[in-house]
């Protein structure tokens, strides 16, 4: 896959994606990461890439033709040519299932906004898909590109192990993780629960389901009501249930 980053900060991506698994990514040839720095496509002494807002009021505008002329250049050197997504505070929310469509395209181009926003012709005539990583603020969209990246190699084939990936897509993958222990046993009269120490796979299995249900039961709701659950599920519930009926205090006796 072949990702071109539209950005005033080209720089900030450096390090992030130099090592671990998007680096190694990179070596590999599995993707290849092309940074732009849409200050190059002026054509200005002062490289200017934004400006007040009509109607005025705070904060600058990306301006539309550096914005072009960035685009216009990127597409020269692909071949062929792919969606155009602008991260922005805008955008539909990202998710994995969109995630999940954006790795089987051979090509992407991103764009971060920057200051306010961008010109809205701009969004309007040229911009194929707007994405926000969440209800929060960031100073700009290049951390949000930075996360649509690094979530979108990890589904590239070969980038992350078989294991990983398929334990986590078809059986855990709508629940949160279960709990995880190593060594030591004890650590300051904090134990381990015994069934991991027992070497009964089954009952390991069991006990993590188990698990993973009651934390995503307790912190997410809202993805349990969504999960596909087996039989086994739904008696795990049960004895959750129950469990959390033993607790309650009982009014009299
Ligand atoms: C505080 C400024 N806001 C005025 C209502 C608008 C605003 C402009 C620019 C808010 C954030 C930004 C910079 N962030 C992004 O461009 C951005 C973003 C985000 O802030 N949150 C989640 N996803 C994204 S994607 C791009």
């Amino acid at each position: 896959m072949r990702i071109d980053v539209l950005t005033i900060f080209p720089q900030m991506f450096t390090s992030p994606f130099a090592d671990s698994i998007v680096g190694k990514a990179r070596q590999r040839g599995i993707v290849d990461l092309r940074l732009h720095d849409i200050r190059d496509a002026t054509r200005d002494r002062h490289r200017v890439v934004d400006d007040a807002p009509y109607g005025g009021g705070s904060g600058m505008v990306m301006k539309i033709e550096p914005l072009v002329a960035a685009l216009e250049a990127v597409r020269d050197e692909q071949p062929g040519s792919g969606p155009l997504v602008y991260m922005s505070p805008q955008g539909e929310r990202l998710e994995q299932e969109r995630l999940k469509a954006l790795a089987r395209e051979p090509l992407l181009t991103i764009l971060c906004g920057h200051y306010e926003g961008v010109d809205e012709r701009f969004v309007e005539h040229f911009v194929d898909l707007e994405l926000s990583i969440g209800d929060y603020v960031t100073t700009g969209g290049e951390i949000p590109a930075m996360v649509l990246i690094d979530a979108l190699v990890r589904l590239l084939p070969g980038v992350v192990g078989k294991r990983d990936s398929v334990v986590q897509d078809s059986f855990y993958g709508r629940l949160l993780d279960y709990p995880h222990y190593t060594r030591p046993q004890g650590f300051r009269g904090y134990a381990v629960p015994e069934v991991l120490l027992s070497g009964n796979h089954a009952a390991i299995e069991r006990w993590r389901r188990k698990e993973a249900l009651r934390k995503t039961r307790r912190r997410r709701p809202e993805l349990l009501a969504q999960a596909p659950l087996s039989e086994e599920d739904q008696g795990l519930l049960a004895e959750l249930e129950a469990e959390e009926a033993q607790r309650e205090i009982p009014l009299r006796q």
